[in-house]
């Protein structure tokens, strides 16, 4: 997809530069009694999964306008996920998203092989009318009919079988369910309902299977959503079982809330499952990862570094956001990048110290701790990780260098703009 030639070239006019910076962050993060090499080992380990559905330039209400050589097939989105994956090395997987995605599952793997990719969480949808007798207008899985619930869980389970076929071992299940209006729904009865439905999606759950329960607070229901926060996400994997766990999309919370504290709690809870990682300014998952609030998602990450060796504590990290006026394969190379780099940072975190500062209530000491980390600039080791593992030392200038955009324009149909599609 991207010629190795080019990646190659490219790292050729940057490699000395890069031992010069890894070799002078080598030795200040050795005065700090930091080794280089186990956070180079740390961004080597990271990887986040590409969502199929951000490869295409996502939209507003309003409108969307797609850009050139736009993916019009699950194929050209894998093709696009594997040019992600050659310049980062950090996003070896695929999340997709059915029926988007629907394919002969044979088919899929086949691609995935030879790029050299997987599949990651399978995605359900009956947030919108895609196929089926029943309108999903008043909701899904928490429907005041019984039959329109029926097909709804008909539908997840379709999504387990394909992805049986394919290599993935989860269910993401997040409905748009809710109300508009006071006094529309019975938000009791509804969760009820919506409850109901899960059970019976739990059941047709494959024994190394897990199902992932997604909050978000609201839209497209802007009264009431039924999975509107992480307590009834909570609610929701308690009462269905063992092999249900909650996944925090990053977006899908209220201003100021804070993040890191609920990740914290669900670890306790044993029920954390995994991450959608996006950024906000406002609401909803729209930007991209790092840019808007890049000391959230460090905290974040320090939360799981700090969990790290709970027991039954094994995440999914999945990037979901929406690209509307970037080209979707650097916005999704750069969110990688910047989420990896998050995850390193946290590793560059004094816990000892920290520990020590906490217990003495030494309140200064331990927020300068946290900062002393995500002060330091780590580029240099995220760099020499993707050179090791073969890929750009700057993986958005080789892209554009490679041509790689203009090339699959030049093939695949022009599309006009429409709906959206982002979750
Ligand atoms: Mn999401």
């Amino acid at each position: 997809m991207i010629d190795q030639d080019v990646i190659a070239q490219s790292n050729e006019a940057l490699v000395g530069a890069l031992a010069q910076d890894y070799a002078s962050l080598g030795e200040r993060l050795a005065r700090r009694g930091v080794e280089i090499d186990a956070l180079k080992a740390r961004a080597r380990a990271f990887a986040v999964a590409v969502p199929s559905w951000g490869t295409g330039t996502g939209g507003t209400r309003f409108a969307r306008f797609p850009g050139a050589g736009e993916p019009t097939s699950i194929f050209d989105k894998l093709d696009d996920c594997g040019v992600i994956q050659s310049l980062t090395q950090a996003t070896p997987s695929v999340s997709l998203h059915i029926p988007w995605d629907k394919a002969e599952p044979a088919d899929l793997t086949a691609k995935a092989e030879e790029l050299g990719l997987r599949f990651d969480a399978m995605n359900s949808n009956t947030f919108s009318d895609t196929e089926g007798e029943y309108s999903y207008k008043f909701g899904s899985l928490s429907h005041t009919e019984a039959a329109t619930r029926a097909q709804a869980i008909e539908h997840n389970l379709e999504c387990i079988e394909i992805g049986q076929k394919i290599g993935s071992k989860a269910l993401t299940v997040w409905i748009g369910d809710g109300s508009n209006f006071p006094g529309q729904s019975h938000m009791g009865r509804q969760f009820e309902r919506y409850l109901g439905a899960m059970k019976e999606i739990y059941k047709g759950l494959p024994e190394d299977w897990r199902i992932f329960s997604e909050h978000k607070i609201y839209e497209p229901a802007f009264y009431s959503t039924v999975v509107q926060d992480w307590g009834t996400s909570l609610l929701t994997a308690q009462e269905l079982g063992e092999k249900a766990m909650c996944l925090v999309d990053l977006g899908h919370h209220a201003p100021n809330v804070n993040i890191e504290m609920i990740v914290s709690r669900l670890i306790h809870a044993g029920k954390l499952g995994g991450f959608h990682f996006n950024d906000s300014k406002y609401g909803d998952d729209d930007l991209d990862a790092g840019t808007i609030e890049p000391y959230r998602l460090f905290l974040v990450w320090n939360e799981l570094v700090d969990a790290e060796g709970t027991p039954g504590l094994d995440l999914a990290h999945m990037i979901d956001q929406s690209h509307n006026v970037t080209d979707p394969i650097e916005s999704l190379m750069i969110s990688a990048m910047e989420i990896q780099r998050a995850a390193v940072q946290a590793g560059l975190v004094d816990r000892v110290a920290l520990a020590g500062y906490q217990d003495e209530n030494d309140a200064l000491m331990a927020s300068a701790t946290l900062r002393a980390a995500f002060r330091t600039d780590i580029e240099p080791i995220l760099a020499m990780a993707r050179l090791e593992a073969g890929g750009a030392i700057d993986p958005v200038a080789t892209y554009r260098r490679s041509g790689y955009r203009a090339q699959v324009a030049a093939k695949r149909p022009a599309v006009r703009g429409g709906g959206g599609g982002i979750v």
